[in-house]
């Protein structure tokens, strides 16, 4: 079973194809006026037959007839065939076959983008409850449970799972070589966006891509989105053998709670565009991150939060969450699950896509009332995961803040916070 993107168009554009070639080589023995032209010769060569041979033609000619419309009746079983073994089992797949050029356009985006992905076979383990109504996943018999590689009883001291069933990823819950296993078979593709702008290029790109080629989602295939405000200075990367980068150039912001807060536009546009094609999973982090040990497949899922670091003990009325009414992004208290860090934010580019729509209109929404979130992207995302709950929640293990000291909760930490640098890679803006 492949994952793969555009599986729909390219079967489509098979199918057809195909179907011509089944049918077609056999059209120039097909013509009656063929027939005659070789019964004509054979009449010549024995005209003294006569009669005989008249009667000879009138029999060919009604073979031909024949041969032609079992022809005939074998295409349509053909495309017959075709019809119910479609994955749609419409004729729509002759539309799909053109690959749609993709813009802002919400009408294009109604009719194509949902079916796309709700045709795909893939199931998502850490969501055993959730969806069971997709007949096509139930026929995968490749399908993994959450029971088959996450223990939450392998680590008592932390929470495992929340209210809505989610996992919440720690060290020493998963196991490695089903998942492992199970994503191989696949051969999913993991798409990686980071932005950095100004000094934040040279301050940390480097370190950001060089540690992500060496720990994010070894043995399958990355795309790194990289987005710089200026390409020249790009750092030079050699990247391992299932790796390629993208670059893209943005223009920098003026404010810089902008460039964080416009990376949510700019996310969505990329999905759209391109990126929805592209990959399978998709993450969006910070740049000002260096990853120090396997950020692996156990990180997948259809819609994934990262824990803040600081936040992961304490009590929700505690968090820093938006609190003014008049904010998009507001929780009052009493309410809320967990403070989600922005740093880190994925999965599948249908959700990865619906998060950033969803911040990004609260954030227009906030300019509209002129008032700005405490915590601006952050302060939506939570928003929104309070709304739309993350199917699968990672550890702060894997966004780990050395300067809170090394708790004995943390095993190994995957991705740790570079030192805030403000006033050098900030006094620019
Ligand atoms: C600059 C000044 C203030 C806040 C953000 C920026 C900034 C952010 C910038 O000048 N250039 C830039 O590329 N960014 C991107 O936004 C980086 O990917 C960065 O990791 C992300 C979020 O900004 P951070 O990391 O400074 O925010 P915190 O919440 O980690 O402190
Ligand atoms: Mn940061």
């Amino acid at each position: 079973m492949h994952i793969c993107r555009g599986v729909q168009t390219n079967s489509a554009v098979m199918g057809c194809q195909e179907l011509e070639h089944s049918t077609f080589p056999f059209l120039p023995a097909l013509p009656p006026s063929a027939e005659r032209s070789s019964i004509e010769l054979c009449c010549s060569a024995f005209y003294s037959a006569g009669r005989e041979a008249d009667d000879e033609e009138k029999i060919m000619n009604v073979k031909g007839k024949v041969i032609l419309s079992m022809l005939v009746v074998s295409t349509v079983i053909v495309v017959f065939w075709e019809y119910i073994n479609s994955p749609e089992g419409s004729f729509l797949w002759i539309y799909h076959s053109k690959n749609p050029e993709v813009g802002d356009s919400s009408t294009q985006k109604g009719w194509w983008f949902p079916s796309w992905f709700n045709n795909r076979t893939h199931s998502y383990p850490e969501e055993e409850a959730v969806d069971k109504g997709d007949e096509q996943r139930k026929e995968n018999s490749e399908e993994l449970q959450l029971s088959d590689w996450f223990n939450p009883q392998k680590r008592p001291d932390v929470v495992t799972v929340t209210e809505w069933k989610a996992p919440v990823v720690w060290e020493g819950t998963y196991n490695k070589a089903i998942l492992e296993n199970y994503y191989a078979r696949q051969k999913i593709t993991v798409g990686l966006t980071v932005f950095a702008v100004g000094r934040y290029i040279e301050h940390y790109l480097e370190e950001f891509l060089i540690s992500a080629n060496r720990y994010f989602m070894v043995g399958h295939k990355v795309i790194f989105y990289i987005m710089v405000d200026d390409v020249s200075k790009m750092p030079l990367i050699e990247l391992g053998p299932l790796r390629s980068f993208k670059v893209f150039e943005i223009k920098p912001e003026k404010r810089w709670q902008d460039i964080s807060m416009m990376r949510m536009k700019i996310i969505g546009e990329h999905i759209v565009a391109h990126i929805q094609h592209e990959v399978d999973f998709l993450f969006c982090m910070d740049v000002d991150q260096v990853f120090q040990d396997s950020f692996g497949v156990e990180t997948l899922g259809q819609s994934v939060a990262q824990l803040q670091a600081w936040w992961y003990k304490a009590d929700p009325d505690e968090f820093t969450y938006e609190r003014r009414k008049e904010s998009a992004a507001y929780i009052p208290f009493g309410e809320g699950d967990f403070y989600y860090h922005a740093a880190i934010f994925g999965g599948t580019p249908t959700q990865v896509l619906n998060i950033t729509q969803e911040c990004f209109k609260g954030i227009l929404q906030d300019k509209k009332n002129d008032i700005e979130a405490e915590w601006h992207d952050e302060s939506h995302l939570n928003k929104y995961f309070l709304l739309n709950k993350p199917t699968k929640i990672l550890s702060p293990e894997y966004c780990w803040d050395y300067h809170i000291g090394l708790p004995s909760d943390i095993k190994i930490v995957k991705i740790s916070w570079q030192t805030k640098e403000y006033n050098l890679v900030r006094n620019n803006i």
